[in-house]
């Protein structure tokens, strides 16, 4: 009879040093703090992990010091050992034996919770050679009598994967692989379910950890979609104005404003993908510099490239706004002359294709007079001269930034805890070329809505955007 103790069920990661065992606890239970290092020997105690949702603890898994010494432990133990019977009360003497000594110091640190009643996980690196040597480990813990699943993790290069599994097989009920750097929660809910399966005891906890990490998952989507909506309702309304005591002093203040207008849009834009990570359980703001990737072109939300990957193609947005009749931003304002501009194009037409476009994608928003605007009453009392800057005027922006959460989003779901950094963005279509034509012109609608009312942005528009992002961040 195997010895499963409490309720909870609990799970022993065990295996030689430095193999990956305190990464797979990492990315199984998405917790960041547990230690991680190339350098063999980093876990030296075993440390519980209590896996909770709501208040309740669902289950735990153990983290445990490398094997150091399995060949002269097992050597003990079999000199010992009259049949296969008593074979678990000798371990428990290796372990009692030695208390106290230097000898043995790991194994019976880390038998000790097996022996308690943790199931075993046993973690062996798919990228190096299967050795004869690691059959005395697992052996002993044979030993033990206790549930065991063998896990292959760095199994990517398949390269000595089927040796491994032939061996495994040997001695573990269930082998399964589980790349601590490359799993998402699907492979994560199939090594729950296969828990399920080692321990009859602990069938029903353990289906409803999974149901509950799928409820919580799904609360996670919605999470997302919420922050994004929102940050695009405040980067959309995001103006900034001040007074100046005569014109000349615009030219100099200009520039600084204009480069304070943007800079707050990306502040806007790094605090959503900051708030996203954190409904993953990563963290994005205490990044080292030594775990900091080199910024390229593409990371700034203002670079030509991100606009080209990530933004509407120009027809597409001649197409956008000729449909839903949506005025580009700059409109907010100043809309007048380009919009006649605009209405007098034939469809298609060069000229006309060019001053929209040229609207319709610029990249940077400019600071102007605010009584020098067309559409604009506004004079400051005190009669000095009042420079707005915002909101941005194009209808791409908001793509660009939905196309860029949304890349975002899917990288932070992709992220395993055992890796340091973030996944690089993904190649190829943008994600707003996968938008389907309808979705995409009720969107340029609110986006449109929301830039021309940023002083009250109507709260159907903001209903409206936030199910439209709710669709795509489902799908
Ligand atoms: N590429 C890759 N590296 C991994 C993977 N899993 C673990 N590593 C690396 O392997 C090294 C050891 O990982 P740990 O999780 O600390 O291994 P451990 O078995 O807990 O080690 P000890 O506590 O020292 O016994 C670290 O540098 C990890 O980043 C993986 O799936 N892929
Ligand atoms: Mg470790």
């Amino acid at each position: 009879m195997s010895d499963t103790g409490t309720k909870i069920p609990r799970f022993a990661v065990v295996g030689r040093v430095n193999k990956g065992k305190s990464s797979v606890i990492a990315s199984l239970i998405e917790n960041d703090a547990v230690k991680i290092s190339p350098r063999p020997g980093t876990t030296t105690e075993c440390v519980r992990y209590d896996v909770e949702v709501d208040g309740r603890v669902l289950f735990s898994v153990i983290d445990t010091p490398g094997f150091e010494d399995a060949p002269r432990a097992l050597h003990w133990i079999k000199q010992r050992e009259e049949t296969a019977a008593d074979r678990v009360e000798r371990v428990r003497e290796l372990v009692a034996a030695f208390e106290g000594t230097d000898d043995f110091v790991q194994e019976r640190r880390l038998l000790r919770p097996i022996l308690d009643g943790a199931a075993i996980l046993y973690v062996v690196n798919g990228d190096e050679p299967y050795r004869r040597n690691y059959e005395t480990e697992m052996e002993i813990l044979r030993y033990t009598g206790q549930p065991a699943m063998a896990l292959i993790n760095r199994s990517g290069s398949g390269a000595h994967v089927d040796d491994w599994r032939r061996a495994l097989n040997q001695y573990f009920k269930l082998v399964r692989f589980f790349d601590a750097h490359a799993v998402a929660w699907e492979n994560r809910r199939k090594l729950l379910e296969a828990f399920a399966t080692l321990e009859p005891k602990w069938e029903s906890s353990i289906a409803q950890a999974v149901s509950a990490l799928q409820a919580q998952e799904e609360r996670r989507t919605y999470q997302v979609a919420n922050i994004i909506a929102d940050m695009l309702v405040d980067a959309l309304t995001l103006h900034l104005s001040v007074v100046l005591p005569d014109e000349r002093a615009l030219p100099h203040e200009r520039s600084r404003l204009e480069r304070d207008f943007h800079d707050r849009l990306r502040d806007i834009e790094k605090k959503a993908h900051q708030k996203i990570a954190t409904v993953y359980l990563h963290r994005l703001d205490d990044w080292s510099p030594e775990t900091d990737i080199e910024l390229g072109p593409s990371d700034d939300l203002f670079s030509k490239e991100t606009w080209d990957v990530m933004g509407l193609s120009p027809r597409a947005l001649l197409t956008l706004t000729t449909l839903t009749g949506a005025a580009a931003g700059g409109a907010v304002d100043a809309a007048v002359g380009f919009a006649s501009a605009f209405t007098g194009t034939v469809l298609g037409g060069l000229g006309g294709l060019g001053v929209g476009v040229y609207e319709l994608t610029r990249r940077f928003a400019s600071a102007s007079n605010v009584a020098d605007q067309a559409m604009s009453a506004v004079k400051d009392p005190k009669d000095g001269y009042r420079v707005r800057v915002g909101p941005h005027p194009s209808l791409n922006f908001p793509f660009v930034l939905l196309a860029r959460s949304l890349d975002h989003a899917s990288r932070v779901q992709a992220w395993a805890h055992a890796k340091k950094e973030l996944p690089p963005p993904g190649e190829g279509e943008s994600v707003v070329d996968r938008i389907d034509a309808s979705t995409k012109r009720r969107l340029s609608k609110v986006f449109s809505t929301i830039q021309k009312k940023y002083r009250d942005v109507p709260r159907e528009a903001r209903a409206e955007l936030r199910k439209l992002v709710h669709q795509l961040a489902d799908q």
